[in-house]
């Protein structure tokens, strides 16, 4: 029970407003990674293909892998999630790639925080107890908190877009309509996750 108990908790908002967490940022070459990520990656901000193995800069970053060397060695992907300021990010050998507004649990249901892993990925699952779909479902705490994009009726109508940016559930961390996919796809099942408290 303590699952769905979880579930319903996730359903319960409160008011807010959506925070710009992104600003347009400069992509010299344009091969999908920022001049300020090709800097921290060591890749050229003027060369779309730095080592020149047929994958673009972006592409390679995103996916996992080096840009500056053709071996297949593997850069770590992870998540980070600050509670304080509601923010999840998308990282790659520790490097934030992309940021995304969330809603965690209430003071008195907190998102827990420490390191977890994802642990089961389900791409629409159905709360029996609340009777509402949470697309896009990674659970990570073996206690019920999962990630997941904002929650529907059966009918269609979709909760709580307006409350991202603000901590307004029982424990799980909800992500916008988009993001929750794209972070559904990108994560393996196993990745780190780190919920910290700043
Ligand atoms: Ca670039
Ligand atoms: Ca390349």
């Amino acid at each position: 029970m303590q699952w769905f108990g979880v579930f319903i908790g996730c359903l319960l908002l409160l008011s807010g407003g959506v925070k710009v967490v992104q600003a347009a940022e400069l992509d010299s070459d344009q091969d999908g990674l920022s001049d300020r990520l090709e800097f921290l990656f060591g890749s050229d901000s003027a060369i779309p293909d730095t080592d020149g193995d047929g994958y673009s800069d972006g592409q390679e970053v995103f996916a996992g892998f080096s840009p500056t060397s053709t071996d297949s060695v593997r850069l770590p992907k992870s998540i980070k999630i600050h509670l304080a300021t509601q923010q999840l990010e998308m990282q790659v050998n520790q490097i934030a790639i992309r940021v995304f507004p969330i809603s965690s649990g209430l003071p008195r249901m907190p998102t827990p925080a420490g390191d977890f892993r994802v642990l089961q990925k389900v791409p629409r699952a159905w709360s029996k107890a609340a009777g509402l779909w949470m697309p896009w479902w990674m659970h990570f705490s073996g206690r019920g908190h999962g990630l997941h994009e904002l929650p529907e009726w059966p009918g269609g109508k979709k909760e709580g877009v307006n409350h991202l940016g603000h901590a307004a559930s029982h424990g799980c961390v909800r992500l916008g309509v988009g993001p929750a996919k794209e972070l559904y796809d990108w994560t393996p099942v196993g990745t780190l996750i780190t919920i910290v408290k700043k």
